[in-house]
C-alpha cells in the first residue's frame, strides 16, 4: 500500500499503575491472598477519559516480575475497555509493556517500561503527604502520544474515521 506523505497522526493515551495498601476498613485483603502481600495494584493502558483506542491498538503484553505466577500476560483489545491487569504483591519492580498495533498499521510492536509504585513518592514531603491523604492510593500515570508517521492509506482511513 501507499503511505500518506507528509502526514503525522497523533493519538493520546495514558499508561501506568495504581496501588493501594491492604487495610481492614478501606481495602480488605481478599481470601487466598498470601500473608506477605501488602498491596493491591493494577497496571493499565487506555485512552484519555476512557476513549476507545482499539481501532489502532490491538493487544498489549504486560511482563511482570518473575516472582508472580504467569508473569507474562497478553491482553486482547475490547472496544472501549482499558487494557489492564489487577494483582497483589509486596514489592516494586519494572513492568515491561509491549504495544501491538492493528495489522493495517504495518507498525512493529513498541515497548514501554514503567516502574510499579506501591509507596508514596515525590520530590517533596508535601507531594508524598498528598498521596498518603488520598487513602494511601499511589498513582503513577504517564500521559503519552502515539505518533503514526506517514501512515499507510488504509490505516489513515481507519485513524480518521474513528
Ligand atoms: C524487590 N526487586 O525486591 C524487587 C522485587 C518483586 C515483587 C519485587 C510477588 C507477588 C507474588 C511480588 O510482589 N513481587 O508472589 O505474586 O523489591
Amino acid at each position: 500500500g501507499k503511505r500518506v506523505k507528509g502526514v503525522q497522526v497523533f493519538r493520546p493515551f495514558v499508561y501506568g499503575t495504581t496501588a493501594r495498601p491492604f487495610d481492614e476498613k478501606t481495602n480488605p485483603k481478599p481470601p487466598g491472598v498470601p500473608d506477605d502481600h501488602t498491596h493491591s495494584w493494577m497496571v493499565f493502558v487506555k485512552g484519555i477519559d476512557d476513549v476507545d483506542v482499539t481501532y489502532w491498538l490491538r493487544r498489549v503484553q504486560f511482563k511482570l516480575h518473575e516472582s508472580i505466577p504467569n508473569h507474562v500476560r497478553m491482553i486482547e483489545g475490547e472496544k472501549g475497555k482499558p487494557f489492564q491487569i489487577h494483582e497483589t504483591g509486596w514489592g516494586e519492580f519494572e513492568i515491561t509493556i509491549k504495544l501491538y498495533y492493528v495489522p493495517e498499521s504495518g507498525e512493529k510492536p513498541q515497548t514501554l517500561y514503567h516502574h510499579l509504585r506501591l509507596h508514596p513518592y515525590g520530590r517533596t514531603e508535601e507531594e508524598k503527604e498528598t498521596m498518603r491523604l488520598n487513602g494511601g492510593e499511589v498513582i503513577s500515570w504517564v500521559y503519552e502520544e502515539q505518533i503514526f508517521n506517514e501512515p499507510y492509506e488504509a490505516f489513515y482511513d481507519v485513524l480518521t474515521s474513528g
